[in-house]
């Protein structure tokens, strides 16, 4: 079973360093370490397609050329086979592990060309050289494989479509065949030796569970040089439930390794927003209680890559970093509520849902630089930055001293380690709590630099009794959290 989170100490909140280059990767990870994450999921680091002029109109270098891989040279957009190897070795040695996005389901679209280590490729002829796959390890259009004509998927109501035919016309690896797995495995495999503890496993729908556990049974343990012996790398799989009558449902893949819970991602857009009838009270049971899979097999998220840009099924109410308000309050509570392995997006921000990051006229990506107006690193806003202390603090403990205010109004304590309030009713909210708290004076983590007093010209929290008197204004950041 290769589900469970590799951490190192108290912490398991995985940060989206999305499209980051490895060296920009490699200097934030001692910043990390302090504020208590456990890992990056960082993008592909895979040879990729490279489009100046993709055929849809879209911007040139999309940030989608990434899924497209071209050979398993670790030489991508976000830097070489060494800067690769340095970013691991730097952020492991201060015990923030690097999760890789691995695609392996397909390689590329159609077209033809040279990818970012140079490797020719033709997708036409399915002829990837680099590797070497040619046309015999892809799905055909044949009865026992796929049934389409356009040799797309074309109806996620036949599983064996969504399985054999392509995902938009991405060619489909035949990863039944052993000479496909032998390669996946061999590009896991030189990850996992350098040092990567996990992966973020793309498009496990179109992929059977066998498969994928042939994968995943078939890497090698993690090196004894940051891990203990028979460390097994951790695997938490893209499955995005859908509902309606999709055969294929997350729950197929939760005894290999986790899962994405898309529905925690659309319904906590819904809630904030207050649309489709929802409220903040219905967060008492949020998780299992709304039909979530089991939070020990789920990797939540407010939003991801794909339904922050309008990719993927469902997504208008998803919430992102242009709803600065709500998604700081929403994250607050993600990061308070003991369901799942929390994950938090760190964008690039976008007005074109194609358009790559931040990068000069030929495609090459900028140095991050937070803050600057491309970079928005909502990883390291203090409002979602402190609650990491915050989820941390309380890892382990269950929910307690639930409180409903009014329908937009919520309160609850993480068992005498933690306590937060939520306002999103519009008005200012005051009340007496019972905290479960150790008496005291705490600093507010939202408006506080952190948690410890004196809580300089920002909100404190003096608990007494296991009682506080806690006043959330309506303004922009409507939470109250304290945390021992
Ligand atoms: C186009 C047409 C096709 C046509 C094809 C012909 O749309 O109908 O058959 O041309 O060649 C890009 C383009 C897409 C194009 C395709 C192939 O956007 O228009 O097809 O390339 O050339 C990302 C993007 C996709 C992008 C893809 C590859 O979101 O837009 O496609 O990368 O570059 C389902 C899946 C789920 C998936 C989600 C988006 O079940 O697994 O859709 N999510 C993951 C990733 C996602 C990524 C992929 C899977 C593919 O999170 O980022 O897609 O690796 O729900």
């Amino acid at each position: 079973y290769n589900g469970q989170p590799i951490c190192s100490g108290q912490t398991d909140v995985v940060v989206h360093l999305f499209e980051w280059k490895w060296a920009d990767v490699a200097s934030e990870c001692s910043a990390l370490a302090q504020l208590g994450y456990c890992a990056v999921q960082v993008s592909p680091p895979q040879e990729h397609a490279v489009l100046p002029d993709p055929s849809g109109g879209e911007p040139p270098y999309p940030w989608w050329q990434r899924y497209q891989p071209v050979s398993y040279a670790l030489d991508s957009r976000s830097g070489s086979h060494q800067e690769f190897v340095n970013m691991v070795e730097t952020c492991n040695d201060v015990g923030v592990y690097i999760y890789v996005d691995a695609v392996i389901q397909h390689m590329t679209g159609g077209q033809s060309g040279y990818g970012s280590s140079g490797s020719f490729y033709d997708g036409a002829t399915e002829d990837y050289p680099g590797v070497p796959f040619s046309a015999n390890d892809f799905h055909k259009q044949q009865p026992d494989e796929c049934t389409t004509s356009s040799g797309d998927i074309e109806n996620y109501g036949d599983a064996q479509q969504v399985r054999f035919c392509r995902l938009v016309g991405l060619r489909d690896l035949r990863t039944g065949a052993d000479y496909v797995r032998e390669k996946v495995v061999g590009f896991l495999n030189s990850m996992v030796d350098i040092g990567v503890a996990g992966f973020r496993v793309d498009a496990c729908k179109h992929t059977l569970p066998e498969d994928l556990e042939h994968f995943y049974t078939n890497m090698h343990d993690l090196p004894t040089r940051w891990f203990p012996a028979g460390s097994r790398p951790y695997v938490f799989q893209e499955v995005i439930y859908v509902g309606g009558d999709e055969p294929i449902r997350p729950e197929h893949y939760t005894h290999i390794g986790r899962v994405t819970e898309f529905r925690y991602s659309a319904n906590i857009g819904n809630i904030f927003r207050g649309w489709d009838g929802q409220q903040l009270s219905y967060l008492e049971n949020y998780g299992e209680g709304w039909g979530f899979m089991d939070g020990m097999d789920a990797v939540v998220f407010i939003d991801n890559h794909d339904n922050q840009r309008g990719h993927g099924p469902g997504g208008d109410s998803v919430l992102t970093y242009k709803d600065d308000r709500l998604y700081k309050m929403a994250t607050a509570f993600e990061l308070a509520w003991p369901y799942g392995q929390p994950r938090v997006m760190s964008s690039f921000a976008f007005d074109n849902t194609e358009a790559g990051p931040p990068s000069d006229g030929n495609g090459n990506t900028y140095d991050v630089e937070c803050f600057n107006g491309e970079w928005v690193c909502e990883h390291r806003w203090r409002q979602i930055e402190n609650m990491v202390g915050f989820h941390n603090a309380a890892l382990g403990t269950g929910m307690s001293h639930w409180r409903t205010i009014s329908d937009n109004a919520i309160a609850f304590g993480r068992e005498g380690r933690a306590f937060i309030v939520i306002n999103n009713e519009g008005h200012e909210v005051s009340a007496d709590f019972e905290t479960g708290m150790p008496d005291g004076e705490y600093c507010d983590v939202i408006s506080c630099d952190g948690p410890t007093p004196p809580c300089n010209s920002c909100g404190s929290v003096t608990v007494s009794g296991g009682n506080a008197h806690i006043t959330v204004p309506n303004d922009s950041d409507p939470v109250v959290a304290i945390h021992v």
